[in-house]
């Protein structure tokens, strides 16, 4: 297995708050230091493991793993060895060292069983225990080309309408909604049985400008709070999950890197940082049982970003704000990060620890620029898709398109695609081939 990048952008080095692991207890990360006593365990006390018999995980003291309990994880590291019981409530880690020091690198409880085999991937996330959704990002222009729709339903268990339930599409004008573009596409998902994420409610792009240009707290806070209510109002009990605050951090660089903070937005200027939480309470109130989530990119890996990030949603979760998970775009290659597979595992475990769900939502691997390699694409590709199906708390992998040729990378400015170039990003070509990533997503999948 291919566990780190060979390109590695800056970024990956750059840990400025909260990097270190050992604060958060993070059990599997640190399994190799485990030959001298384990060092993992709890999911925050960062304590726990053995600290004699170098067997980890609580062998002799019962103390490693869970975060509460104090109990090893039998089942999902090797650390936790004859002591342990798991900790499924937690999502702690497992217990770490121990004499291969390979203890507890899914947590969250028990293992993920993959599939015995499958001739879809959305078969293989249905019949692996626990389930995992197989997502596509879908686009209304898709949905006029059947080989696109074929593909997509057969492959795919969920749905996030790419463009089409964006502030500016669903609400043009101040109070006045449009909901043909959204339900054309959740209609399409229902008859095929697919799950449909919405996407997304309060995010600074893709806003109208009478929107954007609103100013006054209670205009804004009335604003959003009518938003809310009435998209996801209309879409009650046809959507269960919703990314209802999106990327509101930002760095000095779209990898993550650099001084991160709080993006300008109307929401951030006219209410302050309140604005997430209160988004968050908004939808709560609208629908009680939906998942709730924030989602961000170049958060996939180590980087300033993601410790912002992760600081942020860890106050939010202590402070009772009723968020369910966190959506790591995974958009991987120019302009995003770049992320090997055993950094994105320790960076999901990470917030599983925290008790929330985790999501890939977005994902794609631009070639263009000749960043990453075709050899890079495809380990990334596994082993990214591995660690997410390693983790029970990690609940879905969404590929943000279907096909190469309708990525949005083939015509973004700083994709280095020029306009010109397939990104080459997705695991179907534009004959809806499966092509080589199709594999290697499949074999994390099926655990090979
Ligand atoms: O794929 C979307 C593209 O068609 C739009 O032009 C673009 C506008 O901002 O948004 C793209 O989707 C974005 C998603 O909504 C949020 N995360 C980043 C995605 C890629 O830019």
């Amino acid at each position: 297995m291919r566990s780190a990048p060979i390109t590695l952008l800056l970024s990956a080095f750059l840990c400025t708050v909260g990097c270190s692991d050992s604060g958060d207890g993070d059990g599997g990360e640190t399994a190799s230091v485990g030959a001298t006593g384990g060092t993992g365990g709890g999911a925050t006390s960062g304590a726990g493991g053995a600290t004699t018999s170098g067997a980890g995980g609580g062998a002799t003291t019962g103390a490693g793993g869970g975060a509460t309990t104090g109990t090893g994880d039998t089942t999902t590291g090797t650390g936790g060895a004859t002591t342990g019981t798991g900790d499924t409530t937690t999502g702690a880690g497992g217990g770490t060292g121990g004499s291969d020091g390979t203890g507890g690198s899914a947590g969250g409880g028990s293992a993920r069983v993959p599939a015995g085999s499958a001739s879809t991937l959305r078969e293989a996330g249905e019949k692996a225990n626990p389930p995992i959704l197989i997502g596509a990002a879908i686009s209304g222009g898709g949905l006029n080309d059947n080989n696109y729709k074929r593909v997509a339903a057969a492959e795919h268990s969920y749905v996030t309408a790419e463009n089409e339930m964006k502030w500016e599409s669903v609400e043009p004008q101040a109070g006045q909604f449009s909901w043909g573009a959204g339900d054309n596409i959740v209609n399409w998902a229902r008859q095929n049985n697919m799950k449909v994420k919405g996407h997304t409610l309060v995010w600074h792009n893709q806003l109208p400008g009478w929107m954007s240009s609103m100013t006054g707290k209670d205009n804004v806070t009335a604003a959003m709070r009518r938003h809310i209510t009435q998209v996801m109002g209309h879409f009650k009990d046809r959507i269960d999950s919703w990314d209802v605050v999106n990327e509101a951090v930002q760095t000095d660089s779209d990898t993550g890197v650099g001084n991160p903070r709080m993006r300008p937005s109307v929401f951030l200027n006219q209410i302050g940082e309140g604005y997430i939480d209160l988004a968050f309470q908004i939808a709560r109130e609208q629908d009680p049982k939906a998942k709730l989530y924030y989602n961000d990119y170049s958060i996939d890996a180590r980087n300033a970003k993601v410790d912002f990030v992760y600081n942020m949603v860890k106050g939010m979760v202590e402070r009772g704000v009723p968020i369910d998970g966190v959506g790591f775009q995974m958009h991987i290659g120019p302009p995003n990060n770049e992320a090997g597979g055993a950094d994105v595992a320790a960076n999901l475990k990470r917030f599983t620890d925290l008790g929330l769900e985790v999501l890939i939502s977005e994902m794609d691997i631009n070639r263009c620029g000749g960043v990453v390699t075709a050899e890079e694409q495809l380990a990334y590709y596994h082993d990214i898709v591995e660690a997410c199906f390693k983790l029970p708390k990690c609940t879905a992998v969404t590929f943000w398109g279907i096909n190469d040729g309708r990525s949005w990378l083939n015509s973004w400015s700083g994709a280095l695609c020029n306009g010109q170039q397939s990104s080459q990003s997705l695991l179907f070509n534009d004959q809806y081939q499966k092509k080589e990533t199709y594999n290697r997503v499949m074999d994390a999948l099926l655990g090979k």
